[in-house]
């Protein structure tokens, strides 16, 4: 049997059809892709590791950081600062813009990351993941804080890598989404999900229905149809699923369609959601809408949306298309 493409083969083979392709972006994602095997290695270790648990710190989100949290973006950083690819990166675990060091050259994009998405879970042994974004940066100089404020719709690269059964990267450079799973035989990614797209219709969602009573009213109207079932106005009975942990949820949308709802909560309306726009809803929102499904705040389309800090917070809804455009089409109706 002929062997699996590797992801290197598969991103050189994009990158001969992009006329004076330098070679950095395909070794900027050889990079992450080490970085992403050496944290899946980190995560597998469990409770031999000695590094489950909290690390007794906070994050600029203000939650506790479990050790493994640190760890991660320890290993991204690492990976990262020295190939000459970078000119600045973002990292959920760390307040400000990452600088790359004055020894190492500084390349022509942006690495913006949530290294360990999901880790409330990794106590309990649930798949968690890394989420990274790519944007254009200026070669040659550290990057301003302004460079990184680009909406979702100029990013030249998203993926996320989930650590599950199977460690997974699902990949999208704006010409579909592939996903790529690590052989540990090899120690590659290699290609087993070309060209994934989402079905447009479904009969699943997922939302954390303990915030149900701060839910604005049409999200509580498209919630309380899907739980009236077959006897209700959808005619069609659903099912409900929450992992906590936005990378399994959106694998899980990308393989048989769903709706997954993080919506803005009425408690804190100003704070925008739980979920970042920069590291979380963008690169996922990215490869959503370029796996045929859509992704928004339920006001507005998330990839248009004009950032106004790397931290900042957003409603995410996003998922099977006709679900999309029903919340979407309950917010303009209000
Ligand atoms: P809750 C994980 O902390 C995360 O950022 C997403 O991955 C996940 O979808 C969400 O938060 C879970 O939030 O409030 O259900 O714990």
């Amino acid at each position: 049997m002929k062997p699996h493409i590797s992801l290197t083969q598969f991103i050189i083979d994009q990158q001969r059809s992009i006329p004076n392709a330098s070679g950095d972006f395909t070794m900027l994602l050889s990079d992450i892709a080490s970085a992403c095997k050496r944290i899946a290695h980190a995560v597998s270790r469990g409770a031999m590791s000695g590094q489950l648990g909290s690390a007794e710190s906070e994050n600029v989100q203000g939650e506790t950081q479990k050790q493994l949290d640190i760890i991660t973006n320890d290993i991204m950083v690492d990976a990262l600062e020295w190939t000459g690819h970078l000119s600045g990166m973002v990292s959920e675990e760390i307040d400000e813009p990452i600088v790359i060091p004055e020894h190492f050259p500084k390349g022509k994009y942006l690495a913006l990351f949530d290294p360990l998405d999901g880790s409330s879970n990794i106590d309990i042994n649930l798949t968690v993941g890394t989420i990274f974004s790519i944007l254009k940066g200026r070669e040659g100089c550290n990057a301003s804080l302004e460079d990184f404020l680009q909406s979702g719709s100029q990013q030249v690269c998203a993926g996320f890598v989930l650590y599950g059964p199977s460690t997974l990267m699902i990949l999208t450079t704006g010409h579909g989404v592939n996903g790529f799973t690590l052989d540990p035989d090899i120690g590659e990614f290699v290609l087993t999900h070309r060209n994934m797209t989402i079905p447009e219709d479904s009969q699943e969602f997922a939302i954390n229905m303990s915030n149900q009573r701060f839910w604005e009213a049409p999200v509580q109207r498209y919630i309380d149809e899907c739980m009236q079932g077959r006897q209700g106005p959808r005619g069609k009975d659903f099912n409900m699923r929450w992992v906590a942990s936005m990378v399994a949820e959106a694998y899980r949308i990308l393989t048989r369609g769903g709706i997954f709802l993080y919506p803005l909560d009425q408690r804190q309306p100003d704070k925008g959601g739980k979920l970042r726009l920069m590291y979380e809803a963008n690169p996922i929102g990215f490869i959503i809408e370029q796996a045929g499904g859509l992704c928004s705040t339920g006001r507005q389309r998330i990839l248009d949306i004009q950032p106004d800090g790397i931290h900042q917070r957003v409603p995410v809804i996003l998922g099977s298309k006709s679900e999309v455009e029903r919340v979407v089409d309950y917010h303009q109706q209000t």
